[in-house]
């Protein structure tokens, strides 16, 4: 069996819902890295980004593709239940969270405080300040979706949860961000006990080059 490989850099959330995916379904797999816009990426991204993955002959874009592709190629435990039901229903959470809690948490929230575009590299507060309450309802969505069973869909550990945790992990890195998991309760259990999952402390992302967290 040819080496799979997801391809990189290991600080994005994409790429780490790649290699918990992976892990949970039992694929050995190399992280090559690799940045948005290189050479090694442009070669199977149409637009650049990452995570992309070669497996053999076969290379693939998007960690939804990567993730069927991991999910329907190899045996193991499923990462979307076969149930056409809970199958929906993670699919919808993938979508809820690829569309609209990353292009918040993660696209204005965190590089408004990671990558800002101010003059002095000091967070950008109108970006911050303009997120927050979009944010604490999107907190507050995620706390009662948890409540019930500790997992986005059903009684099990499910591709959507792969798709959230990394936002979550970045969630404790900043301020206003980590007050708010801090009360959303339920969401902050559900979050350390999954990131105590051996496939999610192992993609656990490094600090960004040249900064603290
Ligand atoms: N829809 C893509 C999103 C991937 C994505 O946005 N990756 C980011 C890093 S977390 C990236 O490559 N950004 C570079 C850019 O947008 O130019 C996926 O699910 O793989």
């Amino acid at each position: 069996m040819p080496e799979l490989q997801i391809i990189g850099a290991p600080q994005s959330n994409y790429v780490c819902v790649a290699r918990i995916a992976c892990r949970e379904k039992g694929v050995p797999y190399t992280l090559v890295p690799a940045r948005p816009h290189s050479p090694e990426v442009d070669a199977i991204h149409p637009f650049g980004k990452i995570p992309v993955m070669r497996h053999g002959g076969v290379t693939l874009s998007e960690s939804r593709a990567i993730c069927y592709y991991i999910d329907h190629r190899f045996d193991g435990p499923p990462l979307v239940p076969r149930d056409p039901i809970l199958g929906a229903r993670t699919e919808e959470w993938i979508s809820l969270v690829n569309t609209h809690i990353d292009p918040l948490l993660v696209r204005q929230y965190l590089r408004a405080h990671f990558f800002p575009n101010t003059s002095d590299g000091s967070p950008d507060r109108a970006a911050i300040d303009a997120a927050l309450p979009k944010m604490e309802e999107q907190f507050t969505l995620l706390d009662r979706a948890v409540g019930g069973t500790g997992h986005l869909v059903g009684d099990s550990f499910t591709l959507a949860d792969i798709n959230l945790l990394p936002i979550l992990f970045y969630m404790t890195k900043t301020p206003e961000s980590s007050e708010m998991l801090r009360r959303a309760t339920k969401l902050e259990a559900y979050y350390r006990r999954h990131m105590a999952r051996p496939s999610a402390a192992e993609a656990t992302p490094p600090p960004f080059p040249g900064r603290q967290a």
